[in-house]
């Protein structure tokens, strides 16, 4: 069986999850409070010892890094997502980057400084979250771009970028990021988020996110 470690308000995490609904993979999900520093924990430290989530277990074989899991669990089932083709896995690996070095890390900073800093008694770095804003506003046309002349983002067929950008784009709403100006990006996040891998996870991340946000609120008030 496949162990999944990681927490719901993870974009790297969900990201694990969606590829392995895809794959048809079943899997255990284990749930860690960061909040409590369990992933800095011995017994978890085991299976990734560099303290974060996600990380794998398949039957024995520990792995960290979202990118690296979702490439070893497509190769693993030998699937489309990740093609055999060099060039066309070369495109797939560009997006795979610009999803995670670009768009997640200007939502990141848009969510740190506004709900993980205060759970973590952090000062909000405002420099920061403007850096977020700016940067994900001259990211999203290029995206909208590309859907424009593909269907999906590096080509004609779904593949592991389009499920990693999907992750990547999961805390737009609760940022205040709004994509409605982008047609293409819509459409195309509407339809992956109708689909069973999403839908096997959650109706919305939003929806997830704003519950647990309030719940921790709560608690600490
Ligand atoms: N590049 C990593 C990012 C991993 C990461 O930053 N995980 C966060 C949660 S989204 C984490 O474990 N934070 C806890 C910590 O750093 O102590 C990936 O894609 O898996």
């Amino acid at each position: 069986m496949l162990h999944i470690y990681g927490t719901l308000l993870s974009s790297p995490t969900n990201k694990v999850r969606y590829v392995a609904n895809y794959l048809e993979i079943p899997y255990e999900f284990h749930s860690m409070n960061l909040a409590a520093s369990e992933q800095h924990k011995p017994e978890f430290l085991k299976i990734n010892p560099l303290g974060k989530v996600p990380a794998i277990n398949d039957h024995g074989f520990t792995l960290a890094e979202s990118n690296a899991i979702i490439r070893y669990l497509a190769n693993k089932q030998q699937s489309p997502l990740y093609p055999q083709d060099l060039q066309q896995r070369a495109l797939v690996d560009q997006w795979l980057d610009y999803a995670s070095m670009h768009i997640m890390m200007a939502l990141s900073k848009i969510a740190f400084n506004t709900y993980f800093y205060k759970m973590i008694n952090t000062p909000i770095d405002e420099r920061s979250l403007q850096d977020g804003h700016k940067f994900i506003a001259s990211y999203l046309p290029h995206l909208e771009s590309q859907l424009t002349s593909t269907p999906f983002i590096a080509g004609k067929t779904i593949t592991l970028a389009d499920i990693a950008l999907l992750a990547a784009l999961d805390t737009a709403e609760v940022c205040h990021v709004d994509l409605s100006s982008f047609s293409h990006l819509t459409a195309w996040r509407k339809k992956l988020m109708g689909e069973k891998f999403y839908r096997d996870c959650h109706e919305s991340f939003t929806t997830v996110f704003k519950k647990i946000v309030a719940q921790r609120e709560a608690k600490t008030s």
